[in-house]
């Protein structure tokens, strides 16, 4: 049985999207951030880097959404959620994948944790206010290059598509209006349609009672 540890609001809703639409058996913890569980020794043990999502399987700890991401779709081979046998159509959907978790994710992560770069408060601020200028700047060139549609990679639907949706809902508290980008907008609310998403987004409601 795979277990994701998760937290609503964050990064880890894309691998849970893709754990409900895999139709793997598994199980979802919620890592408490508002107490730092995060940090906790318990949860060191699972992922020394204090960070979600981290999906513990059979065979150890996976880390890094890419990855995760990449890890259920080849488990779930049935559900169709990566070009498993095309060596560069998997290639082009993790050059996407780790845009997001490199530059993207990265961006966003300046307004909220700018303390990683740097102890100066003028600094924090700095990097803060830059943040829906490089937001605005990464989905340009998503809009433009890189979104295929009507899905990420075109017509078959995959991993990509939960980690854009959750880039897209992250983009408000950037200050930036998600319909400056059409089709990433309209992507979001047909994102907002399927089930597993519904189921996804019900989890992480349920896990704050
Ligand atoms: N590169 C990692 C980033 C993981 C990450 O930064 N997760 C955030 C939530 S979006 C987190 O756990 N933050 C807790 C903290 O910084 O204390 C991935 O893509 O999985």
């Amino acid at each position: 049985m795979l277990t994701l540890y998760f937290s609503p609001g964050s990064c880890s809703l894309a691998s849970l999207i893709a754990l409900e639409e895999s139709g793997l058996p598994f199980d979802a913890r919620r890592v408490n951030f508002a107490e730092g569980e995060q940090r906790s020794e318990a949860f060191l043990k699972i992922n020394p880097k204090g960070r979600v999502p981290a999906l513990v399987t059979e065979q150890g700890v996976i880390t890094e959404t890419p990855a995760i991401l990449a890890y259920i779709a080849a488990m779930a081979p049935a559900a169709k959620l990566a070009p498993l046998d095309d060596p560069f159509e998997f290639a082009s959907l993790q050059s996407f994948n780790n845009y997001i978790c490199s530059t993207v994710h990265v961006n966003h992560a300046h307004g909220r944790r700018a303390i990683r770069w740097a102890d100066d408060p003028a600094a924090h601020e700095a990097m803060k206010a830059k943040v829906p200028q490089t937001m605005r700047d990464s989905f340009t060139l998503i809009e433009e290059k890189l979104f295929a549609g009507p899905w990420v990679m075109g017509e078959r639907y995959s991993v990509a598509d939960p980690y854009l949706f959750v880039m897209t809902d992250w983009l408000p508290s950037d200050s930036v209006d998600p319909t400056e980008f059409p089709k990433a907008a309209e992507h979001h609310a047909r994102m907002l349609e399927r089930p597993a998403v519904q189921r996804a987004l019900a989890r992480e409601k349920a896990s704050l009672r």
